[in-house]
């Protein structure tokens, strides 16, 4: 009886994860956070991390620092390797188009003002929802 409930119970995670896994990577149709690239729901230094390693594996492929978002969304498992579920398009924070050093700046800023309780002081889209068709 053990064994069969444990089995379930496997099953049932397996179920789970692979319904929640399939809709968090789809990023089709759903909404998003500027900042939160690895879509965990918080905006911090792995976002930051994120981008920044983003913005330098362009930069050692083609010698520029300013990764197109659309390549990026091309090419998340490329540009975001040590992300589980990456949001290319949540890198972006000021809009411009490009991933780079700006938007890693911007999402420190965020995170700085969030750990000191002065987000009402921060003026950028992280934290910002937005839709992805
Ligand atoms: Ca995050
Ligand atoms: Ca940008």
């Amino acid at each position: 009886m053990k064994s069969v409930l444990r089995k379930v119970f496997a099953v049932s995670l397996a179920a789970i994860s692979l319904v929640s896994g399939a809709g968090m990577y789809a990023n089709a149709g759903v909404y998003r956070c500027y900042g939160d690239v690895d879509n965990d729901g918080r905006i911090g230094m792995s976002d930051s991390s994120a981008v920044s390693t983003a913005s330098i594996k362009y930069n050692a492929l083609t010698g520029s620092r300013n990764l197109p978002v659309s390549v990026a969304v091309a090419n998340p498992e490329l540009y975001f390797p040590n992300v589980a579920t990456p949001v290319p398009q949540a890198a972006d924070t000021n809009g411009d188009g490009y991933i780079n050093q700006l938007d890693v700046d911007d999402i420190l800023a965020y995170y700085s003002h969030s750990g000191s309780g002065t987000l009402d002081q921060y003026t950028g889209n992280c934290g910002v929802y937005f839709y992805i068709p």
